[in-house]
């Protein structure tokens, strides 16, 4: 990557890192609480604890890490960032980090108080909501300027397919601003105007689903650069093959089309929609499930042809011969093994009637902490100890690998623990995003302490790794030794077929996107606007 560009990623990851330290130290905070062994300063909220642990981790670490990697992936391997690009991408940048600051400077003086989720009825001060709309702005800029790069890659080679690891910021890009249109009209037309007063009212059901309509798309948003880096880094890393290009890039388009029309599995239990559109987006919701299982197809076969070629023998011989010295590999695989219970829990979410049970129960934030705290972070630990050295000229020395992958181990340590005590609570009843509570000292609320306390074990070890990133980050920025690390970027393998031109032709799969957004959301959307399927005329199917 080119020095100049180099600087832009850099600036990226500062943010992402700085976010991560502070996110992180809330969520020790936070499981300290629910422990019911600390109690917070007097001046100093629950729910505004926990709003910064959620807007710091699950908004600016992701955000700010993934356009800096997608940047990084695009001047790769697209080539260097012509001038106006990377000021497009710069003035994206500011205008994100202005947001940020804003946002946050609303959360910290107690006045946005309202959960990564940010919908009504809760309210926050208009800042907040500005310094939203400026992420959301500015995060427009960047990715404009990656898929400029991109068209002009193509003009420059005409009737070639792109580089993979371009296609992919594209589809995710792509993705990123459709998702984002829901968000921005939530933000624009509903609660900055009611922050500000010039509505009284707004319709709780409409920013919710405005709000899901681009909050699922987000989860997706976060798992694709780690689908990138499985794909196309990984293989390179192990010494293998990229298994199949067109499988990668179906996978990708698959994600495309149907993160977005699912949001309304988030809201299953919520009156003012119906069940049959419910059971509309339930279906499309197991219909985004494949290009995971997709991915772990093309995972599995990577790993097993290089473990074979590496003289592999038996069932499972191969599986020994990968690297598993090297965090580049071994930090993200452990990620990729959490996957598939996270992954399975997802599918019980997504499941109408057993979303019944375990809905606003804790069993959702032990979800979330395996799918995007787990196997997303990880992924992307494992991406910085290659892209920082590459980026800062300097290299991962063997002391800092092994400590990645004590980092990697001890983060799985720590999240077995806490997720799996958060699943296990949820199923007994307790509920997400409460502070602690015996409830009067109520048989149920009794059996949940236990689990609570394994939720502050599990994580004050999860700190501890958080501590150990940190570490190598500071250490990869400034002080590791000068050098050339690699950015790797696999070949697809020779027996794979050639790709489908189709799978390039971006008017087709932006038009079945519009329709099946169309299909998932206008009639739901009119309902709620029309006063509900629960209005005065009585309950009506659809
Ligand atoms: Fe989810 C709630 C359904 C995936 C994140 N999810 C959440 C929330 C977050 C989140 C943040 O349907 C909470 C939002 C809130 O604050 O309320 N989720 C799913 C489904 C999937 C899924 C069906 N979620 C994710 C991912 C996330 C994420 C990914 C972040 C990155 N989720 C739901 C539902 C809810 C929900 C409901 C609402 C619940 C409620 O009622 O509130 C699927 O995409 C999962 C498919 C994945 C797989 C796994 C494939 C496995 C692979 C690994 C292969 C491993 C290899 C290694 C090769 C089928 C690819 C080999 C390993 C060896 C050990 C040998």
């Amino acid at each position: 990557v080119d020095k100049r560009d180099a600087r832009l990623v850099m600036a990226h990851m500062y943010v992402a890192f700085a976010a991560l330290a502070i996110g992180g130290l809330m969520g020790l905070l936070q499981v300290f609480v629910r422990s019911g062994r600390f109690e917070l300063p007097a001046n100093i909220g629950y729910y505004q604890v926990l709003t910064v642990h959620g807007v710091m981790l699950g908004l600016v670490f992701t955000t700010f890490f993934i356009l800096g990697f997608q940047a990084a992936a695009v001047s790769r391997t697209s080539g260097t960032f012509t001038a106006k690009q990377r000021l497009t991408s710069w003035i994206g940048f500011w205008i994100m980090l202005l947001g940020t600051v804003m946002s946050a400077t609303m959360i910290l003086l107690n006045e946005a108080t309202v959960l990564y989720t940010f919908y009504a009825p809760l309210q926050a001060h208009w800042i907040f909501y500005l310094g939203l709309t400026f992420i959301v702005v500015g995060s427009w800029f960047v990715i404009f300027a990656h898929m400029a790069k991109y068209a002009q890659w193509r003009k420059e080679n005409k009737g070639e397919s792109s580089p993979l690891l371009t296609y992919m910021v594209v589809a995710n890009s792509l993705m990123w601003f459709v998702a984002t249109l829901g968000v921005a009209a939530e933000v624009l037309l509903q609660l900055l105007p009611w922050s500000l007063g010039f509505i009284e009212r707004v319709d709780v059901a409409i920013t919710r689903t405005l709000f899901w309509y681009f909050g699922h798309a987000l989860v997706y948003f976060w798992l694709l650069p780690a689908y990138m880096a499985w794909y196309v880094v990984i293989p390179k890393v192990i010494g293998g093959k990229i298994f199949s290009d067109s499988l990668a890039r179906l996978s990708f388009i698959l994600f495309l089309l149907f993160s977005i029309p699912v949001g309304i599995h988030h809201q299953l239990t919520e009156p003012g929609i119906t069940e049959f559109w419910k059971f509309v987006q339930v279906v499309l919701t197991f219909m985004v499930i494949i290009p995971s299982l997709m991915t772990a197809f093309s995972m599995f076969a990577t790993f097993e042809l290089r473990g074979r070629e590496l003289g592999g023998k038996g069932l499972f011989g191969w599986f020994h011969k990968l690297p598993w010295g090297d965090a580049r590999f071994t930090v993200p695989f452990i990620g990729m093994a959490a996957f598939i219970p996270a992954g399975a829990g997802g599918i019980i979410n997504a499941s109408h009637q057993m979303n019944q049970v375990i809905h606003n129960t804790i069993w959702v934030t032990g979800h979330f902490h395996l799918t995007v705290a787990t196997t997303v972070l990880l992924t992307f630990f494992g991406i910085a100890y290659w892209l920082i050295p590459h980026l800062t000229g300097r290299v991962l020395t063997p002391q800092m690998n092994k400590l990645a992958i004590i980092q990697a181990f001890t983060w799985a340590f720590g999240m077995t623990i806490m997720s799996g005590a958060m699943h296990w609570a949820g199923l007994l009843g307790a509920p997400r995003r409460s502070s602690y509570s015996t409830y009067g000292d109520a048989a149920q609320a009794m059996e949940w302490i236990p689990y609570q306390i394994a939720q502050a074990v599990g994580g004050t070890i999860l700190f501890l790794g958080i501590i150990f990133v940190l570490i190598i980050f500071v250490n990869l920025c400034w002080f590791a030794p000068k050098g050339d690390e690699e950015f790797p970027i696999g070949e697809v393998d020779k027996d794979a077929e050639q790709t489908p031109k189709i799978l390039e032709n971006w008017k087709v799969w932006i038009t079945v996107l519009v329709a099946l957004i169309l299909v998932a959301y206008a009639v739901p959307i009119m309902d709620i606007i029309n006063g509900g399927p629960l209005g005065s005329k009585g309950f009506k199917l659809w």
